[in-house]
């Protein structure tokens, strides 16, 4: 891990994206630890200003406000700027470090162009599948780590076993594990059989049901402020990581950048609903339409095989 003295010699290289809406900046850098000084590498801060904390609005003005700059007066209406006290118990900011970052990190986190496709299942079976076997394990790292527990196990929320249906519920890195309204969790599968909602099929029923329960029973428990009917539980395609999980967001926050949107996001009741009702291999078959990124590797193979959305189906 790096040092606070080691951090603040982040280096500026550019904005990759902005998001006045949520707070957030995502900023391309270079960084180097004390042990390598020589070779710095790409670095991604995402930074958001944290919302404020129900303990602290009946002492914002008092304590927590240490300036009011006038801005402008109108009759009955006054507008300022602020500063905050600074302290330990509300900070300012979230930040999430990507240190060394790749090519594929601020492919990702620039902001790009989106455009429509079509997915048709030979087009999965031609383009989609060869990339989504040669990316190297090394990506899902991180998925290993959780569930073996060499990483965030003291965030562990809910401990599902079974090779089959097993499965650990855990904060998601983007949460500041506290703001119940921006509630975000990812449910990640014990099984490594699962790359995408295109791998699934009627054999996983139980693991999608059992999935779906115990998290709707656990979270209202666990955080009595949510009700299960303000839980969202649904699946990205594309995803970033190809090892099956499901994500599970309050209704309210619903301005996560792109991740709940409409071909982008696909619910898991009705995944849960075509696997059972329609058919058992309703995912290999369908023709999934959904957003990509134009800087993605995918666009350009997508662009190729002829899958951007026109008017004529
Ligand atoms: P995705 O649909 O594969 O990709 O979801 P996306 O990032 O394009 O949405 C992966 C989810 O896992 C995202 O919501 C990430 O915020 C979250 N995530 C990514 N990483 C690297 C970590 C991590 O190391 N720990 C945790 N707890 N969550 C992560």
């Amino acid at each position: 891990t790096l040092t606070p003295e080691e951090l603040k010699e982040f280096k500026f290289v550019r904005l990759l994206n902005e998001e006045p809406r949520t707070k957030t900046a995502t900023i391309l850098g270079t960084l180097y630890s004390q042990n390598d000084s020589s070779n710095p590498h790409d670095s991604i801060i995402i930074i958001e200003k944290l919302h404020f904390s129900n303990d602290e609005y009946e002492i914002l003005t008092k304590e927590r406000i240490s300036q009011w700059i006038p801005n402008e007066k109108n009759d009955i209406y006054h507008w300022f700027n602020g500063l905050l006290n600074k302290n330990e118990k509300w900070p300012d900011f979230k930040i999430i470090l990507i240190y060394p970052a790749t090519e594929t990190h601020i492919e990702k986190y620039s902001y790009q162009p989106r455009h429509l496709v079509r997915e048709t299942p030979e087009i999965y079976e031609k383009v989609i599948k060869p990339y989504i076997e040669s990316i190297p394990k090394s990506r899902i790292q991180w998925v290993y780590n959780i569930l073996s527990k060499k990483s965030e196990s003291e965030k562990i929320l809910l401990e599902v076993e079974g090779e089959e249906k097993g499965f650990l519920l855990i904060p998601d890195m983007k949460w500041d594990n506290k703001t119940i309204e921006s509630l975000y969790l990812q449910a990640v599968v014990y099984r490594n059989d699962i790359r995408s909602l295109r791998d699934l099929n009627g054999s996983h029923l139980p693991l999608l049901k059992n999935l779906r329960q115990q998290i709707l029973e656990f979270v209202p428990q666990k955080y009595p402020n949510i009700g299960s009917d303000e839980l969202r539980l649904f699946v990205h395609y594309q995803p970033s990581y190809y090892h099956f999980h499901v994500h599970v967001t309050h209704l309210r926050n619903d301005i996560i950048v792109g991740g709940i949107s409409i071909a982008k996001a696909f619910l898991l009741d009705d995944i849960i609903e075509n696997l059972e009702v329609f058919a058992k291999d309703y995912y290999k078959r369908c023709t999934l339409t959904y957003v990509v990124g134009e800087n993605e590797t995918l666009f350009s193979k997508l662009n190729e095989a002829g899958a951007r959305l026109n008017p004529i189906i």
